[in-house]
């Protein structure tokens, strides 16, 4: 496991965006865990996480102009990672999406920098891919080009055909790096380290072998 992924799963789990117990998904898939990625509620643990999300991205050599974080949950996420880059000397445009469009005022269901060139979409978690889709739609629309998906988890569960995970799917069908900070697979890892995890380390396995991705 990297540096930033075990920071990233240690903030997730001091801040209970990680939580465990049972939760039925978007999917109706029944979780022994969930991640909230609303809990990143404070200037801290955002600029946290703002360093996690910029160490994996700069890390992965994906090529970018600019970032979109689809409403709601990626509109703070792409914000914290555009203020990290712009620390570490990278001021890029940052665009969002509003659920409904508005008629009044500046109107249109776009929010931000005008989406054009290589837009990289920043969002929270990728299960079955149907968010991450969405947000492809709205960046072509509006005349950008998806260059790749960048998220915080990676459930690795398998998408809507076959065995590949949604991640893969999304990668494959439209031809798009999509990188995670952690997925299950460093999750796993640190239920062998820290008691809390370890706990239900039987249950996420068990989850693994009936929805996991090969
Ligand atoms: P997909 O659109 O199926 O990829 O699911 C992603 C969405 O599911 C997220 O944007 C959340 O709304 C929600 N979700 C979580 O936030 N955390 C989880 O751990 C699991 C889910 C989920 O319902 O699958």
């Amino acid at each position: 496991m990297l540096e930033h992924q075990r920071r990233f799963l240690e903030l997730a789990l001091a801040r209970q965006v990680l939580r465990f117990g049972e939760f039925t998904l978007k999917s109706g898939r029944v979780s022994p865990y969930f991640f909230n990625a609303g809990l990143f509620d404070s200037g801290a643990a955002l600029a946290a996480l703002g360093e996690c999300y910029a160490d994996a991205l700069l890390g992965s050599g994906v090529a970018f102009d600019m970032l979109f974080g689809p409403a709601y949950k990626g509109i703070p996420l792409a914000t914290a990672l555009s203020t990290t880059l712009a620390a570490r000397g990278r001021d890029v445009p940052v665009a969002f999406n509003r659920k409904e469009a508005k008629a009044h005022g500046e109107g249109g269901s776009l929010i931000g920098a005008k989406v054009q060139g290589r837009v990289l979409i920043v969002d929270d978690v990728i299960t079955a891919g149907t968010a991450i889709r969405e947000a492809l739609e709205i960046i072509r629309g509006a005349g950008g080009t998806p260059c790749g998906v960048l998220i915080a988890l990676d459930r690795q569960e398998r998408g809507q055909t076959g065995s590949r995970s949604a991640a893969q799917e999304v990668a494959h069908e439209f031809g798009l790096p999509v990188i995670a900070v952690a997925g299950l697979t460093e999750l796993l890892r640190l239920a062998d380290e820290r008691p809390e995890v370890a706990a239900y380390k039987d249950a996420l396995v068990a989850y693994r072998s009936r929805y996991g991705s090969d």
